[in-house]
């Protein structure tokens, strides 16, 4: 198994870290490949919890090398400041590499993403308010600083100063907001330079040469599917490409080198920020998952919005990724239901509809079609194997997997790296 990549089967917060950290103790690379530190990954080790935002899972499992991929946006202070609090508590963080291809956020780019959001009012997206989207458009609109431009002082300037031209014209015009000046921002990019410059590294090289030898490389997903830029509910959705393909341009692996794709699905559906959410639930079973299942963002703080599991969205992942197997996660927040209704396909204007529509209208007018499936009350946090589990929640994995497409490999029943029942 060379390489394979973990990803986000919904809106996100599915439980990647902890799966991740899972299998970090058996994997030598764990490679970020898109999205920056919006990503907020929880892993509980024992008693210690570690939230990640910008580093890989796999900083966290001693044996691995963690990886930044040149598709991730990195924001220098956010990741030196990451890095004093893991080596505060303990741990090792010198294996880090970072590719020299990654795109650096600067503070114009996070004072473009809050003040584009409060323009936007009502059509605002919610992000998280980091400075990804302004960081991405510039790469893509080729003015965008990379880590390599902070060894090249004159280079650097020139490239802020061309980055900058635009931006204060519309935040002059626009946003009636003072000129960025370009010596600051230069001056404040190279105060992080020689921190940096340890990890910085040709990282497609290492981990092409490291597969070539038979290292396992994993690549951990941000954020989730139906973010995708080109593949999620777009306009609301992050500005990279969480999907599977994601993996090889954000780090220069090809394709053939993947041999498996674990979609990590939760066992109902969260989301935070706007867009629309068919399952979606405003009353006290809504309240109830979000209270039980400590459903609030990573990153941000932000209450997330839950409902129930959305089957059409699982078998859209398994396809756009070509799903090879999921984690099912947080089964346990389930726990003490009578019955638990889980949507199998939409109605949209008075049609049946088996998958998710690809027009943004339809989606927006989608109103679930529910199959309603035996809840059970025993605690479940103590199995160990999918037999330990009641009748009723076998059931309800098995019918989850019936849906989705994909086999089920793992059953998340707690946070904790042990709370896990791993079906062979
Ligand atoms: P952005 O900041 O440009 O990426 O925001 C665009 C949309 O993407 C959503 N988004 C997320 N959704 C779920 N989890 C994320 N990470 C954090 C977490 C979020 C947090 O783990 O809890 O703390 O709020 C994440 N990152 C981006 C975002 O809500 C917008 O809808
Ligand atoms: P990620 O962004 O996909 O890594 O997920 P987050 O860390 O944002 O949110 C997932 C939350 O669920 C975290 O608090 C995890 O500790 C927790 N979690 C993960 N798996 C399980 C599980 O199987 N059961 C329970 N109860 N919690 C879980
Ligand atoms: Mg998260």
């Amino acid at each position: 198994m060379p390489a394979l990549v973990l990803l986000g089967a919904q809106w996100g917060d599915e439980g990647k870290g902890k799966a991740t950290d899972l299998l970090g103790g058996s994997v030598d690379y764990v490679v970020r490949y898109q999205g920056g530190n919006n990503a907020g990954h929880t892993v509980v080790v024992g008693d210690q919890k570690y939230a990640l935002h910008l580093l890989p899972s796999g900083i966290l499992s001693p044996g691995c090398t963690p990886v930044i991929g040149n598709g991730v946006v990195v924001d220098p202070a956010v990741l030196l400041s990451e890095l004093r609090g893991l080596n505060e508590r303990g741990i090792d963080t010198s294996k880090l590499l970072i590719s020299g291809n990654a795109h650096l956020i600067t503070p114009y780019n996070v004072t473009l993403d809050k003040v584009g959001e409060r323009f936007l009012g009502k059509r605002k997206i919610g992000t998280t308010g980091r400075g990804i989207g302004p960081t991405y458009a510039d790469k893509i609109n080729r003015v965008g600083i990379r880590v390599q431009d902070l060894y090249d002082e004159s280079i650097l300037s020139q490239k802020v100063e061309a980055a900058l031209e635009n931006k204060n014209q519309l935040l002059a015009k626009l946003y009636n907001r003072r000129a960025i000046e370009v010596d600051a921002i230069v001056e404040e990019m190279l105060q992080y330079a020689e921190q940096i410059k340890p990890y910085v590294a040709d990282t497609t090289l290492i981990l092409n040469n490291a597969l070539d030898e038979d290292k396992v490389v994993l690549f951990e997903g941000g954020q989730g599917t139906l973010l995708d830029v080109d593949h999620g509910t777009y306009p609301f959705v992050t500005s990279s490409n969480p999907t599977a393909g994601g993996a090889c341009t954000g780090t220069g692996v090809g394709p053939t080198k993947i041999s498996r794709v674990i979609g990590i699905l939760k066992a109902y559906t969260t989301r935070v920020g706007a867009g629309p959410f068919p399952t979606e639930l405003f009353d006290e079973d809504g309240e109830a998952l979000r209270r039980i299942g400590g459903e609030r963002g990573v990153t941000t703080g932000r209450d997330r919005r839950c409902g129930w599991f959305d089957a059409p969205i699982a078998r859209y992942a398994t396809r756009v990724n070509g799903l090879t197997d999921f984690f099912l996660t947080k089964l346990d927040v389930l726990t003490g239901w009578e019955e638990i209704p889980v949507c199998v396909a939409y109605e949209i204007d008075g049609k049946r509809v088996e998958e998710l529509p690809y027009s943004q209208t339809d989606f927006h007018h989608a109103k679930p079609i529910y199959e309603t499936l035996p809840g059970w009350s025993e605690d479940i946090t103590k199995a160990k194997t999918f037999a330990d589990l009641p009748k009723n929640a076998q059931n309800y994995v098995k019918a989850l997997e019936e849906m989705s497409g994909a086999p089920i490999s793992a059953i998340g029943v707690g946070p904790g790296r042990t709370e896990t029942i791993e079906i062979n």
